[in-house]
C-alpha cells in the first residue's frame, strides 16, 4: 500500500498573497506585489514578495556590490583581462592582503590597497546588513535572536579579517580573498601555528558544528515523523501539547531516555550553531597572541597522546618523511 511519505513531497497551500502585518510611521513602503511560484513552492512557501529595502538594504547592497567589483576587477586583471582565463582559472584566483613589511600601513593599491579596500566595503556591507536584520524584527515585533545569531558568525568573521590582524600588528595576517586561496591560508594557519587540531577551542567548535548537524538532523526527522499528528504545528505544541508532541516525546524517551520539548530543542539548535563561531572565534584570536605552537601547548598541557613510544610524544607529523607515520 502506498503511504503518506513525506522526506520529498510539499504540500502547496494556495492562499490570497499576504502583504504583510501594517506598517508603522516613517518607514519606507515594501517593493513589489507578491507573485506565486510553484517552483518557489516546491522549496518553502510559494509566495515571492513583497521585499523590503530600506536605507540599511540599499547601502548593504551597494557595499557589497563595490566589494566585488574591486575582487572582480583585481582577479581579471591577474590574468592580464583574458576573459576565458578569468572564468576558467576563478577558483584559484585571489586578491590578497598587504605583505608583512607594510605592517597596519597603508600600503600602495597594487599591493594590498585593494585588499584593504575591498575589506572595508565588504565589512560595511555584512554590518550594514546586520542592522537591516535587527531592524527588520523590531518592526514586526519579533524578538531580535537572528540578528545576534548573525552577530556570532559576525564575531569570527572580524576576528580572521580585522581583530586579530590588528592585534598581531600586521594586515599580513588575515585572509584572502579567492576560493581556494582561502582554503590555503586555512592550511597555512594551522601548520604555521603548530596544527590547529591542538587547540581546545577549535576542538569545540568542530564539537559544536557536529553536534549542530545532528541536532538538526533528530529535529527535522522528529517533527516530518509526527507532521501526520499535526507536529509541523510544533509552535502551537509548545504550549499546547497535542498527540504529535508526545508521540515524539515518547520516541526519544524510549530510545535514548531523555526529550527535548517543542520549545527547548529550538533552543538547543540556536546555541550549538552561535557556540560554532564563538568558540572559532576565541580560538583564532588566542593563537598567534597568546599561543605560538598548538602543538608544544599540547605537549606541555598532556594533550598530545604518548604512544606507543615510552613517555616520547608523537612526532610531529610535518617533520616525518613521506610515508612514516
Ligand atoms: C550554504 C549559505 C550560502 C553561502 C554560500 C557562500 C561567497 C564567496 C567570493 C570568489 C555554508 C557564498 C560564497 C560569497 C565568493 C569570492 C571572492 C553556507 C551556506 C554558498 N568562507 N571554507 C567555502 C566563505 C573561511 C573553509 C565555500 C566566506 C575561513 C573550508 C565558500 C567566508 C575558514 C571550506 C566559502 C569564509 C574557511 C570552505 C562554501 C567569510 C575557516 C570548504 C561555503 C566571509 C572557517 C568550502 C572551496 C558554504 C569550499 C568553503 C565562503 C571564511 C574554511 C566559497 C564567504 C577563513 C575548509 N567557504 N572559510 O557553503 O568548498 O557555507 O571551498 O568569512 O571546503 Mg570558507
Ligand atoms: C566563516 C563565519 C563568517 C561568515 C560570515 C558570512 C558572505 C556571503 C553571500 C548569501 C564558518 C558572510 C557571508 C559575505 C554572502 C551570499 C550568496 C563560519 C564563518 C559572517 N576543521 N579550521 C574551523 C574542522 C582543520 C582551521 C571551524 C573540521 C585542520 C582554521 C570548524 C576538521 C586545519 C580555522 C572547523 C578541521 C584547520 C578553522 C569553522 C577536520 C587545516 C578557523 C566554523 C575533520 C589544515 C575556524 C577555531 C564555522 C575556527 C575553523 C572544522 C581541520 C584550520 C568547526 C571538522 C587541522 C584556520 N574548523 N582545520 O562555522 O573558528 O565556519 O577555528 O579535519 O578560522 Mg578547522
Amino acid at each position: 500500500m502506498a503511504e503518506y511519505q513525506n522526506i520529498f513531497t510539499q504540500v502547496q497551500v494556495h492562499a490570497p498573497a499576504y502583504p504583510g502585518v501594517p506598517h508603522e510611521e516613517g518607514q519606507r513602503d515594501r517593493l513589489g506585489k507578491p507573485v506565486f511560484s510553484y517552483w518557489a513552492g516546491k522549496l518553502g512557501d510559494a509566495q515571492i514578495g513583497p521585499i523590503y529595502l530600506g536605507a540599511t538594504g540599499v547601502f548593504s547592497l551597494m557595499c557589497g556590490f563595490i566589494a566585488i567589483e574591486i575582487i572582480g576587477l583585481n582577479m581579471w586583471a591577474s590574468v592580464n583581462w583574458n576573459p576565458i582565463e578569468f572564468i576558467r582559472q576563478l577558483p584559484w584566483l585571489a586578491l590578497e592582503p598587504p605583505p608583512p613589511e607594510y605592517g597596519l600601513s597603508l600600503p600602495p593599491l597594487a599591493e594590498g590597497g585593494w585588499w584593504l579596500l575591498a575589506g572595508f566595503f565588504l565589512t560595511a556591507s555584512i554590518l550594514l546588513w546586520w542592522v537591516r536584520t535587527y531592524r527588520r524584527a523590531i518592526a514586526l515585533g519579533m524578538g531580535t535572536h537572528l540578528a545576534w545569531a548573525f552577530a556570532a558568525a559576525i564575531w569570527l568573521y572580524l576576528v580572521l579579517g580585522f581583530i586579530r590582524p590588528l592585534l598581531m600588528g600586521s594586515w599580513s595576517e588575515a585572509v584572502p580573498f579567492g576560493i581556494f586561496p582561502h582554503l590555503d591560508w586555512t592550511a597555512a594557519f594551522s601548520i604555521r601555528y603548530g596544527n590547529l587540531f591542538y587547540n581546545p577551542f577549535h576542538m569545540l567548535s568542530i564539537a559544536f558544528l557536529y553536534g549542530s548537524t545532528l541536532l538538526f538532523a533528530m529535529h527535522g526527522a522528529t517533527i516530518l515523523a509526527v507532521s501526520r499528528y499535526g507536529g509541523d504545528r510544533e509552535i502551537d505544541q509548545v504550549v499546547d501539547r497535542g498527540t504529535a508532541a508526545e508521540r515524539a516525546a515518547l520516541f526519544w524517551r524510549w530510545t535514548m531516555g531523555f526529550n527535548a520539548t517543542m520549545e527547548s530543542i529550538h533552543r538547543w539548535a540556536l546555541w550549538f550553531a552561535v557556540l560554532t563561531v564563538i568558540t572559532g572565534g576565541i580560538g583564532i584570536l588566542l593563537t598567534g597572541t597568546v599561543v605560538d605552537n598548538w602543538y608544544l601547548w599540547g605537549i606541555k598541557h598532556g594533550l598530545v597522546p604518548v604512544y606507543p613510544m615510552e613517555g616520547a610524544p608523537v612526532p610531529d607529523a610535518g617533520l616525518l618523511p613521506a610515508g612514516v607515520n
